[in-house]
């Protein structure tokens, strides 16, 4: 009831209703808290922000405000259809894109109907299709000026200073937890060389810096129910400059992955050469003409990196006290930290077989 409570008064900021007439949560993520909310027989999508972690949540509003209404056009242009291919954000009754109150801070989208997203490619075709689609979304934004972008996380993809937080909590050992993860520690501790590849390359610009959605996970693009295709990218709040390289790895370790983040049988673990060719067929299509050499050289490097860094966050959060991920059993994060492990040796392992399949399609 406190929940419904909570739901309808932020709903009310927003529309007109007498009453909510269906209100369903959304678990996927592990960061915002997401409802799809029935009213006057209408769908929408509520989402209480994190501002624990998204410090600045009116500067993320207004990226999200100006990205969305930037990709309107683009589509608009396309003779696309824009309520289905990009998120449409609602007004609340002040004339802003959020609403707050003592509860958190809220935005309110129209719901994509007829629409679905998924944790796990179910169908042949499917990851391949979620590759099509973020590779579109970044070419439609390549026009986007990267400096009106605020940083709504600092150093979100910042591989070394990941490392540099671990380390940190490894010598706080906060929850005392440090004795529990001796071989994971040792693990990630052992790939600081690696950490910079990416920085230092978008540091001195042998690597674009393009702007980029940097959470591609497979769960963030809604699959059309009829057609089968990536309709629309979700989960904007992370869109900032960065590197393609981002958000081709993160795709990779969440959607190429033979298991859920946390499986916890680790034989069940790896890397699957299919659907790694799937996204790199579809990613390529959209990204042929604009990615460089050093990227293409680099994209298997993308795809590891991402992954050891999540695995790193995970671990972190784990020594911390998991105070940042949202869990729902204890030890969740050392399980999802030791699934980024064992993806990460296995793309180490076979990086010529995976490096093949990129030249197949260059
Ligand atoms: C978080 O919110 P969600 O679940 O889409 C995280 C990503 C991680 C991901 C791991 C803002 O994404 O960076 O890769 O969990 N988002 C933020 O599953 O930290
Ligand atoms: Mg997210």
């Amino acid at each position: 009831m406190e929940r419904l409570n909570e739901i309808t008064r932020a709903c009310a900021a927003f529309l007109e209703f007498d009453s909510i007439e269906e209100t369903e949560n959304i678990p996927n993520g592990h960061i915002n808290v997401t409802d799809r909310v029935k009213i006057n027989g209408k769908n929408y999508i509520l989402q209480r922000i994190n501002i624990g972690i998204f410090k600045d949540p009116i500067g993320l509003m207004n990226n999200i405000s100006s990205v969305t209404e930037f990709l309107r056009k683009k589509i608009i242009e396309a003779n696309g259809d824009p309520d289905r291919e990009t998120l449409t954000l609602v007004k609340s009754h002040d004339g802003k894109y959020y609403h707050e109150n003592e509860n958190g801070f809220y935005r309110m989208y129209l719901y994509i109907t007829e629409a679905t997203c998924y944790n796990k490619a179910e169908k042949e075709g499917m990851f391949g299709e979620s590759a099509k689609a973020f590779g579109r979304f970044q070419k439609l934004l390549a026009e986007f000026d990267a400096k009106t972008l605020s940083e709504t996380i600092k150093d979100f993809h910042n591989t070394p200073v990941r490392f540099k937080n671990l380390e940190n909590a490894i010598n706080e050992n906060k929850a005392g937890r440090k004795e529990e993860c001796l071989p994971e520690i040792e693990f990630y501790l052992a790939r600081k060389d690696f950490c910079p590849t990416i920085t230092e390359r978008l540091a001195d610009g042998r690597i674009p810096t393009r702007v980029t959605h940097n959470d591609t996970k497979l769960n963030n693009v809604m699959i059309d129910d009829a057609t089968g295709s990536g309709i629309c990218v979700i989960d904007l709040d992370t869109v900032m400059p960065g590197s393609m390289l981002y958000d081709f790895g993160d795709s990779i370790r969440f959607g190429a992955s033979s298991a859920a983040e946390d499986e916890k049988d680790l034989d069940k673990v790896y890397c699957v050469p299919s659907l790694y060719e799937e996204y790199v067929s579809g990613f390529l299509s959209e990204m042929k003409e604009t990615i460089t050499e050093e990227e293409i050289a680099h994209l298997h490097d993308g795809a590891i990196m991402m992954t050891l860094e999540c695995g790193m966050r995970f671990l972190t959060d784990y020594l911390e006290g998991d105070t940042y991920f949202r869990t729902h059993y204890a030890g969740q994060n050392l399980d999802r930290a030791r699934t980024q492990m064992k993806l990460v040796a296995d793309m180490e392992a076979r990086r010529n077989e995976f490096e093949a399949i990129i030249k197949k399609y260059i």
